[in-house]
């Protein structure tokens, strides 16, 4: 059976004549127009960017490589006794479009154990962070700082020739996913005081480790958790702030380990990657104002002071989605399955009862159901991890999934630098005086 980069291999130079076909034949066709609110709002909706492991449909949800979330749990590769996909399995898919064998993804979990040490200035370098440094901040210095070994930078230096980019960016990929866990769990030890840090074991899959480093490695539901937690955050096309910031970065030539650095920063604000420990931040306010076991009505009124006092109600709206987010439902089903009685999950359930209609009657938000920052806490929670700042962290490392497979794929197929048009508001006057 061939490895993954044997099989990209092959289907890299198929890829370039079909990219090559589909220019030569829809190259001039138009989207439609492109409008000054574009430029004043955000790009929102602005057909810009090819991103080729996943598509997401405003009221569907995701798909990955055209498989929708359930159709990944049920297709890909799950751990001998597991139900949840593996999410070696779904890097595979992502990168290839094919679901890949069981023993495909068993010598994936092996490489990414073999190459999960971190360089011990990383260590060091993690080491002397202060505790009061979000993790989030940490966890981009130490990515940046794996800029150090990277694979693509040496060869670039030293002259490497367009046509072969992919493979030290395949190489560097594969470093950066397979060092996250150690750099997580490193983090996670430091900041919340947890101890010495267990080692990866090389005939784990890669949840399984990250679930060892962060204390957790006995809990087989906190296993399966992690499991599905990488999958359904892994991806969700190219436009979102850290995918597309990852791409963008990528586009100048700097290296995977650059590149998704600044997805991380990216990732790190309140309205993308944040608003998972938002979330619970904004749960357990509202519990100490209404208390636990609260009535609809408070919640209710809850929820409106959060609007009346300018803030938004994080973990609901979405920039593209406008039905329920597919990976909300995804958690729900986990929850149902694993922590039906879990009281925290009883309160997201009944936030997600009343939200919706408060933020249709506020009439602002264009979609007001939750998405997938709304659950992914409180199944954390459950399992004891409570450290709310650390979130984001877990998000993080399931981005870097994406992320990595679309810089493999831009550099297979000489994506080139990124350069839109901007224009300063006196020039759009200008252009449109007299019209
Ligand atoms: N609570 C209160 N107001 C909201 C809202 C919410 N959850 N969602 C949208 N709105 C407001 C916006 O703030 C905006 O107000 P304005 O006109 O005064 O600026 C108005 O409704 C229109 O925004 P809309 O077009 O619906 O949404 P955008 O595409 O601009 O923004 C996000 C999308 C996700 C940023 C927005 O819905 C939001 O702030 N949600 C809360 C934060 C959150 O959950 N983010 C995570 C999203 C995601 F899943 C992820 O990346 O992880």
């Amino acid at each position: 059976q061939p490895t993954l980069k044997e099989r990209l291999a092959v289907l890299i130079p198929q890829e370039i004549e079909n990219v090559k076909a589909t220019r030569a034949e829809h190259g001039k066709k138009s989207f439609g127009p492109v409008v000054v609110d574009h430029l004043y709002g955000g790009m929102r909706g602005l057909p810009a960017l090819i991103w080729d492991g996943s598509v997401l449909d405003a009221d569907e949800g995701i798909r990955f490589r055209g498989k929708t979330i359930p159709e990944c749990q049920k297709l890909l590769p799950k751990a001998p006794g597991g139900s949840e996909p593996l999410p070696e399995g779904l890097f595979w898919l992502l990168l290839t479009g094919e679901v890949p064998t069981p023993e495909q993804v068993t010598e994936l979990s092996k490489d990414w154990a073999a190459r999960a040490a971190i360089p011990e200035f990383v260590e060091e370098l993690l080491d002397r962070c202060p505790p009061t440094l979000h993790p989030m901040s940490q966890f981009s210095l130490a990515v940046t700082a794996l800029n150090h070994d990277s694979a693509f930078a040496k060869a670039y230096s030293q002259g490497i020739s367009k046509k072969d980019y992919w493979g030290p960016v395949f190489e560097d990929s594969m470093d950066l996913i397979a060092k996250l866990p150690n750099i997580a769990g490193r983090i996670y030890s430091n900041v919340f005081g947890k101890g010495k840090l267990p080692s990866i074991d090389k005939a784990k899959d890669y949840s399984h480790n990250l679930a060892t480093l962060l204390g957790f490695g006995d809990n087989e539901a906190f296993v399966e958790l992690m499991r599905l937690y990488i999958t359904i955050h892994s991806d969700h096309e190219g436009g979102n702030v850290s995918a597309h910031t990852g791409k963008l970065v990528g586009s100048a030539l700097s290296d995977p380990f650059l590149a998704f650095g600044a997805a991380l920063n990216g990732l790190a604000g309140p309205l993308h990657g944040l608003a998972n420990q938002e979330v619970l931040v904004w749960l357990r306010k509202m519990q100490s104002v209404i208390g636990e076991n609260a009535s609809d009505e408070a919640v209710r009124e809850y929820v409106w002071s959060t609007l009346k006092g300018g803030q938004v109600v994080p973990g609901y709206g979405h920039a593209v989605l406008r039905k329920t987010d597919p990976r909300y439902m995804a958690q729900r089903e986990f929850a149902l399955k694993h922590l039906p009685e879990d009281s925290l999950f009883k309160l997201v359930n009944q936030v997600y009862t009343i939200v919706p209609d408060v933020l249709l009657e506020a009439g602002k938000a264009k979609n007001p159901w939750p998405n997938v920052d709304a659950h992914s806490g409180v199944l954390l929670t459950h399992y004891g991890l409570t450290q709310m700042e650390f979130y984001t962290v877990l998000f993080g490392v399931s981005r870097a999934f994406g992320v990595a497979a679309q810089l493999i794929w831009d550099r297979a197929l000489g994506a080139p630098l990124e350069r839109p048009k901007s224009y300063s508001t006196a020039s759009i006057q200008k252009m449109f005086a007299n019209k």
